[in-house]
Protein backbone atom coordinates (compact mmCIF):
# COMPACT_ATOMS: atom_id res chain seq x y z
CA UNK A 1 0.00 0.00 0.00
CA UNK A 2 2.56 2.56 1.04
CA UNK A 3 4.55 1.69 -1.96
CA UNK A 4 2.10 2.67 -4.50
CA UNK A 5 1.16 5.82 -2.28
CA UNK A 6 4.97 6.53 -2.69
CA UNK A 7 5.44 5.86 -6.48
CA UNK A 8 2.23 8.52 -6.69
CA UNK A 9 3.81 11.18 -4.39
CA UNK A 10 7.05 10.81 -6.51
CA UNK A 11 5.20 11.38 -9.09
CA UNK A 12 3.56 14.45 -8.04
CA UNK A 13 7.09 15.96 -7.10
CA UNK A 14 8.99 15.40 -10.28
CA UNK A 15 8.91 17.90 -12.83
CA UNK A 16 6.66 18.52 -15.86
CA UNK A 17 3.66 20.32 -17.09
CA UNK A 18 0.53 18.17 -15.81
CA UNK A 19 -3.17 17.78 -16.44
CA UNK A 20 -6.05 16.06 -14.55
CA UNK A 21 -8.80 14.51 -16.12
CA UNK A 22 -11.73 12.44 -15.28
CA UNK A 23 -14.51 10.34 -17.75
CA UNK A 24 -17.19 12.01 -19.93
CA UNK A 25 -20.39 11.98 -18.44
CA UNK A 26 -18.95 13.28 -15.13
CA UNK A 27 -20.77 11.96 -11.69
CA UNK A 28 -20.02 13.07 -8.35
CA UNK A 29 -17.02 11.04 -7.61
CA UNK A 30 -15.64 12.19 -10.96
CA UNK A 31 -16.19 15.33 -10.65
CA UNK A 32 -15.01 15.07 -6.48
CA UNK A 33 -12.19 13.38 -7.17
CA UNK A 34 -10.93 15.52 -9.62
CA UNK A 35 -11.12 18.58 -7.35
CA UNK A 36 -9.66 17.04 -4.19
CA UNK A 37 -6.53 15.98 -6.26
CA UNK A 38 -6.19 19.29 -7.64
CA UNK A 39 -6.22 20.49 -3.81
CA UNK A 40 -3.33 17.90 -3.27
CA UNK A 41 -1.37 19.45 -6.42
CA UNK A 42 -1.82 22.50 -5.15
CA UNK A 43 -0.99 21.93 -1.21
CA UNK A 44 2.47 20.04 -3.18
CA UNK A 45 3.08 23.09 -4.93
CA UNK A 46 2.18 22.10 -8.66
CA UNK A 47 0.54 23.69 -11.47
CA UNK A 48 -2.29 22.11 -13.14
CA UNK A 49 -5.42 21.88 -15.27
CA UNK A 50 -8.56 20.19 -13.86
CA UNK A 51 -10.33 19.38 -17.38
CA UNK A 52 -13.41 17.01 -18.52
CA UNK A 53 -14.52 16.58 -21.71
CA UNK A 54 -17.87 17.04 -21.59
CA UNK A 55 -20.62 19.36 -19.86
CA UNK A 56 -20.39 19.71 -16.21
CA UNK A 57 -23.58 18.47 -13.98
CA UNK A 58 -24.53 21.75 -12.81
CA UNK A 59 -26.14 20.07 -9.14
CA UNK A 60 -22.23 19.75 -8.60
CA UNK A 61 -21.61 23.49 -9.01
CA UNK A 62 -22.01 23.69 -4.73
CA UNK A 63 -18.20 22.13 -4.72
CA UNK A 64 -15.66 24.22 -4.17
CA UNK A 65 -13.72 24.76 -6.28
CA UNK A 66 -16.23 23.62 -9.44
CA UNK A 67 -15.58 26.83 -11.57
CA UNK A 68 -12.01 25.45 -12.35
CA UNK A 69 -12.65 22.48 -14.08
CA UNK A 70 -12.71 22.80 -17.56
CA UNK A 71 -14.53 21.59 -20.43
CA UNK A 72 -12.46 20.65 -23.61
CA UNK A 73 -15.78 20.41 -25.64
CA UNK A 74 -16.02 23.77 -25.03
CA UNK A 75 -12.41 25.14 -24.42
CA UNK A 76 -10.03 22.12 -26.29
CA UNK A 77 -6.64 21.77 -25.44
CA UNK A 78 -4.45 21.47 -28.19
CA UNK A 79 -1.11 20.21 -26.17
CA UNK A 80 0.73 17.47 -25.41
CA UNK A 81 1.45 17.10 -21.49
CA UNK A 82 4.42 15.40 -19.76
CA UNK A 83 2.10 14.40 -17.15
CA UNK A 84 -1.59 13.20 -17.44
CA UNK A 85 -3.45 11.94 -14.18
CA UNK A 86 -6.67 9.99 -14.69
CA UNK A 87 -9.30 9.19 -12.56
CA UNK A 88 -12.35 6.85 -11.99
CA UNK A 89 -11.69 6.10 -15.93
CA UNK A 90 -11.57 2.49 -16.26
CA UNK A 91 -10.32 2.82 -20.21
CA UNK A 92 -8.71 5.85 -22.33
CA UNK A 93 -11.37 5.87 -24.46
CA UNK A 94 -13.41 7.35 -21.34
CA UNK A 95 -11.70 10.70 -21.57
CA UNK A 96 -12.89 11.92 -24.56
CA UNK A 97 -10.67 13.96 -26.36
CA UNK A 98 -8.16 14.63 -23.53
CA UNK A 99 -6.72 11.81 -25.02
CA UNK A 100 -4.63 14.32 -27.63
CA UNK A 101 -2.99 15.32 -24.35
CA UNK A 102 -0.83 11.89 -24.37
CA UNK A 103 2.07 11.39 -26.58
CA UNK A 104 4.71 8.23 -26.21
CA UNK A 105 6.64 10.51 -23.57
CA UNK A 106 4.19 11.20 -21.34
CA UNK A 107 3.75 9.28 -18.16
CA UNK A 108 0.22 8.61 -17.14
CA UNK A 109 -0.88 8.09 -13.45
CA UNK A 110 -4.52 5.74 -13.45
CA UNK A 111 -6.21 5.94 -9.81
CA UNK A 112 -9.27 3.88 -10.35
CA UNK A 113 -11.45 1.57 -8.61
CA UNK A 114 -13.50 -0.27 -11.89
CA UNK A 115 -12.02 -3.60 -13.10
CA UNK A 116 -11.57 -3.32 -16.76
CA UNK A 117 -8.54 -5.90 -17.70
CA UNK A 118 -5.51 -4.23 -18.90
CA UNK A 119 -3.91 -0.99 -17.43
CA UNK A 120 -3.00 1.80 -19.61
CA UNK A 121 -1.05 4.15 -17.04
CA UNK A 122 2.68 3.99 -16.27
CA UNK A 123 1.60 4.11 -12.50
CA UNK A 124 -1.69 2.08 -11.46
CA UNK A 125 -3.43 1.91 -8.65
CA UNK A 126 -6.63 0.23 -9.26
CA UNK A 127 -8.38 -0.89 -5.82
CA UNK A 128 -11.70 -2.22 -6.70
CA UNK A 129 -12.78 -2.94 -3.27
CA UNK A 130 -12.93 1.20 -2.68
CA UNK A 131 -16.11 2.08 -3.18
CA UNK A 132 -15.13 5.36 -5.04
CA UNK A 133 -11.83 6.71 -6.42
CA UNK A 134 -12.51 9.27 -3.38
CA UNK A 135 -11.90 6.54 -1.04
CA UNK A 136 -8.72 5.95 -2.54
CA UNK A 137 -7.86 9.59 -3.06
CA UNK A 138 -8.35 9.74 1.20
CA UNK A 139 -6.03 7.33 1.99
CA UNK A 140 -3.22 9.32 -0.42
CA UNK A 141 -4.27 12.71 1.44
CA UNK A 142 -3.47 11.05 4.82
CA UNK A 143 -0.27 9.37 3.63
CA UNK A 144 0.90 12.96 1.87
CA UNK A 145 -0.19 14.46 5.01
CA UNK A 146 -2.58 16.96 3.01
CA UNK A 147 -4.68 19.71 4.70
CA UNK A 148 -8.33 18.56 4.98
CA UNK A 149 -9.33 21.77 3.29
CA UNK A 150 -13.15 22.50 1.58
CA UNK A 151 -12.15 21.46 -1.56
CA UNK A 152 -11.15 18.20 0.12
CA UNK A 153 -13.53 17.14 2.31
CA UNK A 154 -16.42 18.54 0.06
CA UNK A 155 -14.71 16.54 -2.93
CA UNK A 156 -13.91 13.27 -1.51
CA UNK A 157 -17.50 13.15 0.77
CA UNK A 158 -19.57 13.26 -2.70
CA UNK A 159 -17.65 10.90 -4.61
CA UNK A 160 -18.06 8.30 -1.88
CA UNK A 161 -22.14 9.14 -1.29
CA UNK A 162 -22.61 9.26 -4.77
CA UNK A 163 -20.93 6.23 -6.39
CA UNK A 164 -22.09 4.57 -3.11
CA UNK A 165 -25.99 5.97 -4.25
CA UNK A 166 -26.14 7.59 -0.69
CA UNK A 167 -25.07 4.33 1.15
CA UNK A 168 -27.38 1.95 -0.91
CA UNK A 169 -25.42 0.09 -3.28
CA UNK A 170 -23.53 -2.94 -2.13
CA UNK A 171 -20.53 -1.34 -2.33
CA UNK A 172 -21.15 0.26 1.10
CA UNK A 173 -18.57 -0.70 3.42
CA UNK A 174 -17.64 -0.11 7.24
CA UNK A 175 -14.66 1.80 5.57
CA UNK A 176 -16.36 4.05 3.68
CA UNK A 177 -19.02 5.27 5.71
CA UNK A 178 -16.04 5.93 8.55
CA UNK A 179 -14.40 8.54 6.04
CA UNK A 180 -17.13 9.79 5.58
CA UNK A 181 -18.02 10.43 9.01
CA UNK A 182 -14.20 11.33 9.48
CA UNK A 183 -15.12 13.93 6.15
CA UNK A 184 -18.14 15.26 8.16
CA UNK A 185 -15.94 15.38 11.67
CA UNK A 186 -13.30 17.34 9.68
CA UNK A 187 -16.05 20.27 8.49
CA UNK A 188 -18.47 18.81 5.74
CA UNK A 189 -22.29 19.61 6.11
CA UNK A 190 -24.03 16.61 5.27
CA UNK A 191 -27.67 17.92 4.85
CA UNK A 192 -25.90 20.47 2.70
CA UNK A 193 -24.35 17.82 0.32
CA UNK A 194 -27.42 16.16 0.17
CA UNK A 195 -30.22 18.21 0.14
CA UNK A 196 -27.91 20.05 -3.38
CA UNK A 197 -27.23 16.68 -5.14
CA UNK A 198 -30.68 15.04 -4.48
CA UNK A 199 -33.43 17.36 -3.49
CA UNK A 200 -32.77 20.21 -5.57
CA UNK A 201 -33.83 19.63 -9.36
CA UNK A 202 -34.81 21.97 -11.97
CA UNK A 203 -38.59 22.78 -12.01
CA UNK A 204 -38.47 20.98 -15.28
CA UNK A 205 -36.57 17.98 -14.89
CA UNK A 206 -39.77 16.61 -12.51
CA UNK A 207 -42.13 17.07 -14.64
CA UNK A 208 -40.49 15.27 -17.71
CA UNK A 209 -40.14 12.72 -14.90
CA UNK A 210 -43.72 12.68 -14.13
CA UNK A 211 -44.57 12.27 -17.75
CA UNK A 212 -42.06 9.43 -18.03
CA UNK A 213 -42.93 7.90 -14.85
CA UNK A 214 -46.95 7.97 -16.18
CA UNK A 215 -45.68 5.80 -19.21
CA UNK A 216 -44.01 3.19 -17.43
CA UNK A 217 -44.69 -0.03 -17.78
CA UNK A 218 -44.46 -3.64 -16.50
CA UNK A 219 -43.29 -6.96 -18.26
CA UNK A 220 -43.00 -10.71 -17.49
CA UNK A 221 -45.73 -10.74 -14.51
CA UNK A 222 -43.81 -7.48 -13.27
CA UNK A 223 -40.56 -8.40 -13.27
CA UNK A 224 -39.47 -6.50 -15.64
CA UNK A 225 -39.56 -2.18 -15.81
CA UNK A 226 -39.36 0.22 -18.55
CA UNK A 227 -39.02 3.55 -18.97
CA UNK A 228 -38.64 5.65 -21.40
CA UNK A 229 -38.14 9.30 -23.03
CA UNK A 230 -38.06 11.04 -26.68
CA UNK A 231 -35.77 13.46 -27.77
CA UNK A 232 -36.62 16.47 -25.73
CA UNK A 233 -35.51 19.96 -25.84
CA UNK A 234 -36.58 20.65 -21.89
CA UNK A 235 -33.79 18.81 -20.02
CA UNK A 236 -30.50 16.90 -20.80
CA UNK A 237 -29.48 15.78 -17.36
CA UNK A 238 -31.96 12.07 -16.93
CA UNK A 239 -29.81 11.58 -13.85
CA UNK A 240 -31.80 9.10 -11.85
CA UNK A 241 -34.72 8.32 -13.83
CA UNK A 242 -33.75 4.85 -14.09
CA UNK A 243 -33.80 4.23 -10.40
CA UNK A 244 -37.69 4.77 -10.15
CA UNK A 245 -38.07 1.94 -12.60
CA UNK A 246 -35.96 -0.14 -10.27
CA UNK A 247 -37.61 0.49 -6.91
CA UNK A 248 -41.08 -0.56 -8.31
CA UNK A 249 -42.31 -3.64 -5.84
CA UNK A 250 -41.06 -6.67 -7.62
CA UNK A 251 -38.81 -5.70 -10.45
CA UNK A 252 -36.24 -7.73 -10.70
CA UNK A 253 -35.24 -5.41 -14.04
CA UNK A 254 -35.07 -2.29 -15.34
CA UNK A 255 -34.00 -0.23 -18.08
CA UNK A 256 -34.35 3.63 -18.80
CA UNK A 257 -34.34 3.89 -22.56
CA UNK A 258 -33.23 8.03 -23.75
CA UNK A 259 -33.38 9.29 -27.37
CA UNK A 260 -30.36 11.14 -27.23
CA UNK A 261 -30.54 11.87 -30.88
CA UNK A 262 -33.23 11.01 -33.55
CA UNK A 263 -32.76 7.17 -33.56
CA UNK A 264 -29.90 7.26 -31.19
CA UNK A 265 -30.26 5.62 -27.71
CA UNK A 266 -28.63 5.76 -24.00
CA UNK A 267 -30.03 2.43 -22.59
CA UNK A 268 -29.45 2.41 -18.75
CA UNK A 269 -29.82 -0.75 -16.96
CA UNK A 270 -30.51 -1.86 -13.10
CA UNK A 271 -30.83 -5.66 -11.54
CA UNK A 272 -32.21 -6.17 -8.13
CA UNK A 273 -32.04 -9.94 -8.20
CA UNK A 274 -29.48 -12.65 -9.56
CA UNK A 275 -29.21 -11.10 -13.18
CA UNK A 276 -25.89 -9.52 -14.15
CA UNK A 277 -27.20 -6.58 -16.38
CA UNK A 278 -23.73 -6.41 -17.60
CA UNK A 279 -23.87 -9.30 -19.07
CA UNK A 280 -27.38 -7.48 -21.34
CA UNK A 281 -25.64 -4.62 -21.87
CA UNK A 282 -22.29 -6.64 -23.36
CA UNK A 283 -25.01 -8.38 -25.71
CA UNK A 284 -25.95 -4.92 -27.41
CA UNK A 285 -21.65 -3.40 -27.00
CA UNK A 286 -22.31 -1.77 -23.94
CA UNK A 287 -20.78 -2.90 -19.94
CA UNK A 288 -21.23 -2.20 -16.64
CA UNK A 289 -22.09 -3.62 -13.41
CA UNK A 290 -23.63 -6.62 -12.06
CA UNK A 291 -26.11 -4.47 -11.01
CA UNK A 292 -25.99 -1.06 -13.23
CA UNK A 293 -25.00 -1.43 -17.12
CA UNK A 294 -25.84 0.58 -19.74
CA UNK A 295 -25.26 0.54 -23.52
CA UNK A 296 -26.21 2.75 -26.46
CA UNK A 297 -28.27 1.97 -29.64
CA UNK A 298 -29.06 2.94 -32.91
CA UNK A 299 -32.44 2.49 -35.15
CA UNK A 300 -35.58 2.06 -34.26
CA UNK A 301 -37.28 2.46 -30.75
CA UNK A 302 -39.54 -0.50 -31.10
CA UNK A 303 -36.84 -3.12 -32.43
CA UNK A 304 -34.96 -1.63 -29.79
CA UNK A 305 -37.52 -2.65 -26.92
CA UNK A 306 -38.42 -6.12 -28.53
CA UNK A 307 -35.16 -7.13 -28.51
CA UNK A 308 -34.37 -5.93 -25.04
CA UNK A 309 -37.35 -7.79 -23.69
CA UNK A 310 -35.80 -11.24 -25.83
CA UNK A 311 -33.01 -10.26 -23.50
CA UNK A 312 -34.98 -9.85 -20.56
CA UNK A 313 -37.14 -13.05 -20.66
CA UNK A 314 -33.98 -14.88 -21.70
CA UNK A 315 -32.43 -13.95 -18.22
CA UNK A 316 -35.77 -14.32 -16.69
CA UNK A 317 -35.33 -18.11 -17.99
CA UNK A 318 -32.19 -18.87 -17.39
CA UNK A 319 -31.56 -17.52 -13.45
CA UNK A 320 -35.34 -19.08 -12.78
CA UNK A 321 -36.23 -16.01 -11.22
CA UNK A 322 -40.16 -15.97 -10.28
CA UNK A 323 -42.71 -13.43 -8.95
CA UNK A 324 -42.19 -13.74 -5.55
CA UNK A 325 -40.26 -12.14 -2.77
CA UNK A 326 -36.81 -13.89 -3.20
CA UNK A 327 -35.72 -10.43 -4.99
CA UNK A 328 -34.25 -9.06 -1.57
CA UNK A 329 -32.00 -12.06 -0.68
CA UNK A 330 -28.68 -10.66 0.88
CA UNK A 331 -26.54 -9.82 -2.14
CA UNK A 332 -23.35 -12.07 -2.20
CA UNK A 333 -21.21 -9.61 -4.68
CA UNK A 334 -19.89 -6.50 -5.25
CA UNK A 335 -21.09 -3.99 -7.67
MN1 LIG B 1 -16.25 6.18 -9.32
Amino acid sequence: MNNIFEQIRDYILSDGDLIVVSHFSPDGDAIGSLLAFGEILKQLNNDYILAIDDTLPQKYNFLPGFNQIRNTQESPINRVFERVVILDAGSLPRIGSVKSCINKQTRILNIDHHFTGPSYGDINYIDVDASATAEILYGLCNFLDIEFTPRIIYGLYVGILTDTGRFRFSNTSARSMEICGDLISKGVDPSWVTENVYYNHPFEYLQTLAEVLLNMKLYFNGLACIISLDQNEKIKDTDGFVEYASSVKGVALAAFIYEREARYYKISLRSRSRIDVSEVAKKFGGGGHKKAAGFLYRGGKDDLIQNLLDEFEWQIKIRNIQPDNSLFEQPQEDI
